[in-house]
């Protein structure tokens, strides 16, 4: 250990226990408020995000049509429906390749290795011959949209006084202006307890206004019906006959509805609301993916709001909402004159002014959608959160496992959202089944394992192509997760029942597929670093993450007190894993060959792993190392899509820049970044949703950059809390509350002058705790768990 620990008697004097809790909660927020003076026209860049973990909404706040595109993320296309062919992309006995491929390649013989795995150990999808680049993938499917409801009111005169928002603080989304005389007012909310999606018209106007609604979908439809104020539509996907019921009731205080061509009429309102739900035939169990009773669940939500009013369920929903997103809160002391200014505008004026409140604006942002999109029971986040409008999305809108799953959960432990990690967790439990075939299949080897791409039917082969789809470390890289969130929260029971199980048997693919090199380390063989080179014997990603998941795995053996075989064998195989090397100009190599070109800016800087998620690497205990990754990480530039500038706001931050991880976060927020193709192809920015773009949309780079913003004010990784370990120039006051640290701790932070002026920790379940601030290492002890306490400073 570098630092001296400083006296502890002298900081047990200081802690002073105080009642009470941090509540956060600010109705009101200026500051927590997206906002609009016209309608959306593109649902990418300007409509704006809903969602009750179960479905997605983008709303455009039209004048005369509305429109809220569904999306419900268990429809998809492709899967065991399209017929027998599907066969999770299995291609048997694959294995029987191996061992050629790997004396191939210990001859050199790189193109003949690359040409057998491309031919024998990739995955098999069946699709058509017209198919279109990366938007339509056959059988492997893709996720879909549900379809669009509309909704449409006159306009008499002209309109005044819009605004369309979408308040944060409370996840409620309202549309307002004057059609004349005649005020209206729109609120939008998702409901998770009750999953419910709520749309309220209202409108001032003597006699009331006609409105008309309509539900349009790309797919085939079942039957269609209204009756009982009860509109459904069933229906079902073309290619696999995924069946699913959209459903909405519709209340009007003093209207009355017609239906007639697909249309409900509306007459003589002044208020309506639309309650909606919606459910497919899913269900997430190998090898049919198919059974859920989508009708039952849809009549088990109607039959739980018959009672609750708009209001009840209102209220329901901020209660619910509030409790996760108010555990947070982040004030970079900016302007509050900027507040008055609406979002998009705000957006193009970043990059000339600085605008810091935005930057907690987009922290609190991205909590907001991991709320939204990621809640108990539902499915993970993908792609693209919970948002899709297409049946062909980019890569399908699947589960992406080299860097984009991962990163999709990254904020969710330290931004306090523990809870809403769990979706994540019972996905990657469903992939252990398919996962083993695939093992068996590919390798003949023990354990599961996941590789680039997944769908929700069990596809873990390798994909279709070599070199991007071969990487069996998805797994172990998953893996991590259970173990963060073990280590944030301290839950024994989670760690014994669900975490140990899953990282012990992806272990075992990692103890059995690793081979001894002429120098008696353990490499990975064949190996490919995500989507940059070519095949290798060595990648040294897949030696980190293998380095990372047995690690793990031997401190969840301690914790458990496990003292077995498997724990001796893990202790082994991490000890003779190939080290991180550092090559001939400085750089950290991303192959076990020290061949990395110092002009490549490829967006996969996948050789830092060990920097960041992992913990291989740290400034303090491998201070070489971490330079040759900054020397890399310069090398490699400061481009990229929305996910590559975000992973490097969490490298500059692991490796102490402030300043850099800082630049990194004004390039991902910046929106001219999009425009700017000619100079800098494949980069990503941020839309005037603070949606952020590969380009196109996709969510890894809000989650990253909210992951990336927490990782330069708190840092845990290295068995003590680091306070404001990448503080850049630009926060030089600031409070950030709620904010989570590896042994359950919970902390209030505020500093001037780029000093820690006040500190207060709530322990979880620890008394102690070492702790870093100002320089300065301290050892609390005696913390009284659960209960705010004073660190004096
Ligand atoms: C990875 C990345 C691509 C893209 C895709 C969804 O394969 O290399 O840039 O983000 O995922």
């Amino acid at each position: 250990m570098k630092y001296q620990i400083l006296t502890i008697a002298c900081y047990l004097t200081s802690i002073l226990i105080i009642g009470g809790c941090t509540a956060t909660k600010k109705e009101n927020d200026p500051n927590l408020k997206l906002f609009y003076n016209q309608p959306a026209k593109s649902w990418q860049e300007e409509a704006l995000p809903l969602g009750n973990g179960y479905m997605g909404v983008m709303f455009f706040g039209g004048v005369e049509k509305e429109r809220f595109q569904i999306t419900e993320t268990t429809l998809w296309s492709g899967g065991p429906g399209t017929g027998e062919k599907y066969n999770y992309g299995i291609r048997k006995d694959a294995w029987k390749s191996l061992k050629e491929v790997r004396k191939l390649l210990k001859d050199n013989k790189f193109k003949e290795a690359h040409e057998l795995v491309n031919n024998n150990l990739t995955g098999i999808i069946h699709k058509e011959p017209d198919s279109v680049g990366w938007h339509y993938f056959g059988d492997y499917g893709a996720q879909q949209t549900m379809g669009d409801l509309y909704v449409e009111v006159e306009k008499n005169a002209s309109i005044e006084g819009y605004r369309r928002e979408l308040d944060i603080s409370n996840a409620t989304a309202t549309v307002t202006y004057k059609d004349g005389e005649v005020n209206h007012k729109r609120r939008i909310f998702a409901n998770y307890p009750s999953k419910v999606v709520v749309y309220e018209f209202k409108n001032d106007s003597k006699d009331g206004l006609d409105y008309q609604i309509e539900f349009k979908t790309p797919h085939k439809a079942i039957d269609e019906m209204y009756s009982n104020d009860i509109y459904s539509f069933r229906g079902s996907v073309k290619d696999n006959d995924m069946q699913f019921e959209y459903r909405l009731k519709i209340d009007t205080d003093n209207g009355t509805v017609q239906f007639k061509d697909g249309k409900m009429i509306a007459q003589g309102c002044k208020h309506l609301v639309l309650y909606q739900a919606a459910s497919t035939d899913y269900l997430n169990v190998y090898p049919h993916y198919k059974g859920n009773n989508y009708v039952e669940d849809n009549n088990v939500v109607f039959n739980a709001i018959k009672e609750k009013g708009v209001e009840q369920l209102y209220t329901e929903h901020v209660n619910d909402y509030q409790s996760l997103f108010s555990r947070v809160s982040l004030d970079l002391k900016g302007e509050p004159s900027k507040y008055n200014i609406p979002t998009d505008e705000r957006l193009k004026r970043y990059f000339k002014e600085p605008d810091l409140d935005l930057e907690s604006l987009f922290f609190q942002y991205n909590r907001y959608l991991m709320i939204a999109g990621s809640r108990v029971g539902t499915m993970p986040l993908n792609l693209q959160g919970k948002w899709n409008n297409s049946t062909a999305p980019a890569w399908a809108a699947d589960y992406h496992m080299n860097i984009n799953q991962q990163m999709l959960y990254w904020p969710a432990e330290v931004t306090n959202l523990s809870e809403c990690h769990m979706p994540l967790f019972d996905y990657c439990e469903s992939l252990v089944e398919p996962g083993r075939v695939s093992t068996k299949e590919f390798w003949n080897l023990r354990g599961w394992t996941v590789s680039t791409m997944n769908n929700p039917f069990g596809f873990t082969s390798s994909g279709w192509d070599f070199p991007w789809g071969y990487f069996p470390g998805g797994a172990a890289w998953l893996c991590q997760h259970f173990w963060e969130h073990y280590q944030f929260t301290g839950d024994e029971a989670f760690l014994r029942e669900r975490a140990y199980p899953i990282m012990k048997e992806a272990a075992l693919f990692w103890i059995d597929y690793l081979m001894e090199d002429d120098n008696g380390y353990l490499v990975s063989c064949p190996s490919y670093s995500p989507e940059h080179g070519g095949i290798s014997t060595g990648a040294s990603m897949d030696h980190q993450m293998a380095w990372d998941l047995l690690d793990n795995c031997i401190h969840a053996c301690n914790v458990l007190s496990i003292d077995d075989d498997f724990k001796t064998q893990a202790i082994t195989t991490r000890d003779k894993i190939c080290p991180p090397m550092i090559g001939k100009w400085g750089q950290l190599q991303e192959w076990k060959e020290d061949v990395d070109d110092p002009k490549s800016q490829h967006r996969h800087v996948s050789h830092l792993f060990a920097v960041h998620p992992g913990h291989q690497i740290t400034e303090s205990q491998t201070p070489e190392l971490a330079n040759a990754a900054r020397v890399s990480l310069n090398a490699r530039g400061d481009g990229g899509t929305g996910w590559s500038m975000a992973w490097k706001i969490n490298f500059w931050a692991r490796l102490k820049d402030g300043n850099h991880a800082y630049k990194m976060l004004k390039e991902l927020i910046d929106p001219y970044n999009i425009k700017d193709k000619q100079k800098f192809l494949n980069r990503g920015g941020t839309y005037s949703n603070l949606f952020t773009t590969h380009p196109p949309f996709q969510l890894d780079g809000n989650m990253g950059g909210t992951a990336g913003i927490a990782e330069m004010l708190i840092q845990s990784h290295e068995g003590m809390v680091e306070i404001l370990p990448a503080l850049p120039d630009a926060w030089k006051s600031g409070k950030v509350k709620g904010l989570k640290a590896r042994g359950g701790y919970e902390l209030d932070i505020e500093w001037q002058d780029k000093k820690v002026i006040r500190l207060r920790i709530k322990p979880d379940y620890k008394n102690d705790c070492k702790i870093m601030v100002n320089g300065q290492l301290m050892e609390l002890t005696r913390l009284v768990q659960q209960k705010w306490q004073e660190v004096k400073i």
